[in-house]
């Protein structure tokens, strides 16, 4: 697009997995009003949160190793990297919208649990219960027979996923959100990489947004989407740097000896230009939505040889 002779960027969301298509369809709409990349962002994931079909995030997440539905959060703005992010949290379904009032109405950047419970009730969110009978029931089902955590948790054991959407603007700017109930059966007060800036989620208009998905213990290990964007910023493509981090978390896996994790990620460069790699068997897709459509793609594999 030419404004005035100016090249004003075109703009552009991706979300992860089959069900980011509802984010993305719900981004794409307010991104072409000439909304906010954040707020565009913000307005997808909650999209998300709402329907409970999707039982790894919001309304409907699949419960901790005792019962209880535990939401993380993480939010970022690629222009002021404001950021905001909530952990742990029980009853609040819009935890995305919590962690942008954490990052607007607080100093912090982070609160967990009680405490973020205790402010999202200041804030005027309100209480529910975060089960519907189908998660209670396919928790129930798919319970561990011993209840013993796993070590190395691979994805058929886990099945789990994450929504983070990653939109750029019609200024150009860019925003990210991350939201998601984590690993299923996970232990009470385990929290992954979703809500960590810098790990499930990092925005800066200068180097790129990058969001991630999977065990969220290894991306935390090598601060998956911080090293992308930093990747970017050094030269790579989106596509490049999202392969770089996920030859990193196979050669961590070599070097420690386990099996690699099933994670993904998912990046756009400044210009809005998307990249996506996952570790092999991970089938991740992922939604695009620009110029008025929106699709899935899948993202490249890479095993331990490359
Ligand atoms: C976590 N990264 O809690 C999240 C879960 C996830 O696909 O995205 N699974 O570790």
């Amino acid at each position: 697009m030419i404004v005035e002779g100016k090249a004003m960027p075109e703009p552009i969301v991706i979300a992860t997995w089959p069900f980011g298509k509802i984010a993305a369809d719900v981004a794409l709409k307010l991104l072409a009003q000439g909304k906010p990349a954040l707020d565009a962002a913000v307005a997808g994931a909650q999209a998300v949160e709402d329907d409970p079909a999707v039982r790894s995030v919001g309304y409907g997440g699949i419960a901790n190793a005792i019962g209880t539905v535990t939401l993380d959060a993480c939010l970022m703005d690629g222009k002021t990297m404001n950021c905001g992010a909530v952990a742990g949290v029980e009853n609040i379904r819009h935890v995305a919208a919590l962690a942008r009032k954490v990052m607007e109405k607080t100093p912090h950047i982070f609160l967990v649990g009680e405490g973020a419970k205790w402010f999202a009730l200041q804030n005027g969110f309100s209480l529910e219960t975060l089960h519907t009978p189908e998660s209670v029931a396919e928790w129930q089902k798919d319970l561990p027979k011993d209840r013993k955590p796993l070590a190395h948790p691979t994805s058929a054991e886990l099945d789990h996923d994450t929504v983070t959407v990653l939109a750029l603007d019609k200024v150009g700017n860019l925003g990210g959100v991350c939201t998601t109930s984590g690993l299923s059966y996970k232990l009470p007060g385990r929290v992954g990489d979703s809500p960590i800036i810098g790990a499930g989620l990092y925005v800066d208009n200068l180097a790129g947004a990058a969001g991630a998905t999977g065990v969220g213990e290894e991306i935390i290990r090598i601060t998956g989407s911080f090293f992308i964007t930093e990747q970017i910023k050094a030269g790579k493509s989106a596509q490049q740097a999202c392969e770089a981090a996920v030859m990193r978390v196979n050669a961590l896996a070599v070097r420690r000896g386990v099996h690699p994790a099933s994670v993904a990620f998912l990046a756009l460069d400044p210009k809005g230009n998307p990249g996506a790699a996952c570790t092999q068997m991970t089938d991740f897709k992922y939604a695009v939505g620009r110029a008025g459509k929106v699709e899935l793609l899948q993202a490249k594999e890479l095993g331990l040889a490359m």
